[in-house]
């Protein structure tokens, strides 16, 4: 039995978490927070980033490379269907969102999810590179009507966790929503992924860590911090 480890308001464990559930892996779940150091999880993620599996044989860290080795443990339903091309295209959005999009807008969190501050500078940095890389990201975006063409893919997986944060974060810290402004419908995009049973559950368990989180906030402030 797969244990997927992290927690379910991370965007990556949910990447992982719909792999999972899209191609029916039995799956258990740990919770295990970030910035750790307990041994047991920097062996497993050395940069005790999550999420990370541990699997019977070994432990494997890195969404992307956790949601390949899963594709080639149980090849159906296939989450890269088509063609070598086909999959190329596939693994190309993947890392154009985690990459391109996600990684650039991460910045901005401190901001706009927890209460901290963003320097002007790398406000305007990112905005710049933004500027740039969410065009690119849709020359390759098909939303036909999923990000890659017309099938479920991996892809989607990356996009339906990542793609709302860029929006966010944007409209929160720069003060526009950056993936609407150049013409993105994340939100229908949002709404349609929302039919799939899959996408439901990561959405719900989501929205219970979170509110949990802010029970935990609330109780901790009452009690004098
Ligand atoms: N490249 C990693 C990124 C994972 C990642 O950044 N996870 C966040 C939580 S959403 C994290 O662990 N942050 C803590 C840190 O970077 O130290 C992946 O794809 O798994």
């Amino acid at each position: 039995m797969i244990t997927l480890c992290g927690f379910a308001v991370s965007n990556y464990y949910n990447k992982i978490k719909l792999v999972l559930l899209e191609k029916g892996i039995p799956f258990t779940e740990e919770v295990v927070m970030t910035n750790s150091k307990d041994e047991a999880v920097l062996a497993a993620s050395p940069l005790g980033k999550i999420p990370f599996i541990r699997t019977p044989e070994g432990t494997l860290c890195e969404s992307s490379v956790i949601a390949e080795y899963l594709e080639e443990l149980q090849p159906q339903p296939s989450l890269l269907p088509g063609s070598a091309l086909q999959r190329g295209k596939v693994r190309e959005l993947c890392t154009f969102v985690d990459l391109h999009l996600e990684l650039v807008v991460r910045e901005l969190y401190a901001q706009a999810f927890f209460g901290g501050t963003v320097s002007e500078g790398t406000q305007a940095r990112v905005k710049r590179q933004l500027e740039k890389n969410i065009p690119a990201f849709q020359r390759l975006a098909k939303f036909g009507p999923y990000v890659a063409g017309d099938t479920f893919t991996l892809a989607d997986c990356a996009a339906y966790v990542s793609l709302p944060l860029v929006a966010m974060a944007t409209k929160t810290v720069l003060g526009s929503d950056m993936l609407a402004d150049a013409g993105v419908d994340w939100k229908g995009y949002v709404k349609l992924l929302g039919e799939r049973p899959s996408v439901q559950r990561v959405a719900a368990d989501r929205k219970a860590a979170q509110d949990a989180q802010i029970a935990a906030i609330k109780a901790k402030a009452a009690a004098g911090g």
